[in-house]
């Protein structure tokens, strides 16, 4: 580590020192009522207006085009886009949580390109559960941030804007920074850990409000990894959202599967307990404790269940990319499935482990999971320390169709 990076992850360890935390308790009280006003005012002028305008899951689409200045390369692009919706009253999204689906699909090339990706921070408040309402830190307005997929060999391009683009007029981008700052966002960054270099990024994308800045890194290790805000202060930004994962393909690329997801868990930290009613804020002084509210996979409680669940066919080949974005560790399961193959630890050129029921995922860490589905039915995913699941919302739905598999599964009768 140089000494400039070396300095910066200090000043990063001694600001997170010197904040206090009563103060820090009230003053996201503040913040909460803040929100809740410009909340408001913002269903106010809605109402006035009456304006429906379409919601796009995800607000964001991720896409590749041909990009002549490179040479036939190709352009992976989070293009940003419109996501305001007529929601509910109390909250100006009526989705934070990323679908499973929502991921580039498989690289399928063979040489070497630039990846250019688009990211842009928000903070917006959203249902956590129904009745429940919380202002979370994002990339590209869900959580987790966008599924980033390159090719060992890769250039990859990451432009980081701090705030929406094109959202001039809306009553977050009329924050003055001294509110940024005092919300405690005046920078927004990201440490991607598919990196090799000084904070994963981070040092070179302290990006303030109404900025952009961009780095270029290679990606040299193949791999599933966490990226996350670097920001001061660290964990309150990866506790309010900010995470996302970066997959790093082998050269030759992945064996082949019919469907993969995204999920990701993380814990959320409310000033109410599990359930409370009413726009949360965010509790320092639980996260410091590590004692969450909620453990939710993407974003929020049922965010991958009902219409949104996992879905697949007898017979398909299922993949899925599991990680953690923020404090604590998760113990991964899928009742009623076994993990044909297991990588640990991010681990996806290392030979697989075989028929695992559960599997530890670290903060900061992620897995890649294969197993072929078999026996048509719900499957639920979860936390297997399981007040988690059942009391605290860390858990999803797998629903696989097809014919009954009698010789593998099927009721007896007396
Ligand atoms: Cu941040």
């Amino acid at each position: 580590m140089n000494k400039s990076s070396g300095l910066l992850l200090l000043t990063i360890a001694l600001g997170s020192l010197t904040t206090g935390c009563s103060s820090d308790e009230s003053m996201n009280r503040a913040n909460a009522e803040k929100v809740a006003a410009i909340q408001a005012e913002k269903a106010r002028h809605k109402a006035m207006s009456g304006g429906d305008m379409a919601e796009h899951e995800g607000g964001q689409m991720q896409h590749s085009m041909p990009m002549s200045e490179h040479s036939g390369g190709e352009i992976q692009h989070a293009m940003p886009m419109p996501d305001e919706s007529t929601g509910a009253v109390q909250s100006d999204a009526s989705e934070i949580g990323r679908r499973a689906d929502d991921l580039p699909a498989p690289l399928n090339r063979t040489q070497s390109q630039l990846v250019s990706v688009d990211l842009y921070t928000d903070e917006l408040v959203a249902e956590m559960m129904p009745g429940v309402t919380y202002q979370y830190w994002t990339y590209n307005g869900k959580v987790p941030g966008p599924f980033i997929r390159a090719r060992a060999g890769d250039q990859v391009e990451i432009h980081l804007n701090h705030g929406k683009p094109g959202a001039a007029g809306t009553a977050h981008s009329e924050h003055t920074s001294t509110e940024h700052a005092n919300a405690g966002h005046s920078a927004h960054s990201i440490d991607l850990h598919a990196v090799v270099g000084p904070g994963g990024g981070a040092p070179l994308m302290q990006v303030g409000q109404g900025e952009q800045k961009s780095f270029r890194f290679k990606a040299t290790h193949p791999g599933i990894y966490v990226y996350h805000c670097a920001s001061l202060h660290v964990p309150t930004h990866i506790a309010n959202g900010m995470y996302g994962m970066i997959l790093v393909e082998p050269e030759q690329g992945l064996a082949k599967v019919d469907r993969e997801f995204y999920v990701m868990q993380g814990d959320f930290y409310t000033g109410g307990k599990y359930g409370d009613k009413g726009l949360q804020a965010f509790s320092k002084d639980k996260m410091l404790a590590e004692k969450p509210e909620y453990f939710l996979f993407n974003g929020r409680v049922n965010s991958l269940s009902g219409e949104r669940a996992l879905k697949a066919k007898v017979g398909e080949k299922i993949r899925l990319f599991v990680g953690v974005g923020s404090h604590v560790a998760s113990n991964f399961h899928i009742i009623g499935a076994i993990f044909d193959n297991l990588y640990p630890d991010g681990a996806i050129m290392n030979p697989p482990l075989k028929n695992v029921q559960t599997t530890v995922i670290a903060p900061g860490s992620a897995v890649m999971i294969e197993f072929t589905a078999e026996v048509p039915g719900k499957y639920l995913l979860v936390d297997h320390s399981l007040t988690r699941a059942i009391d605290k919302g860390a858990l999803a739905e797998l629903i696989i169709e097809g014919a009954e598999r009698p010789e593998l599964y099927q009721q007896v009768a007396h």
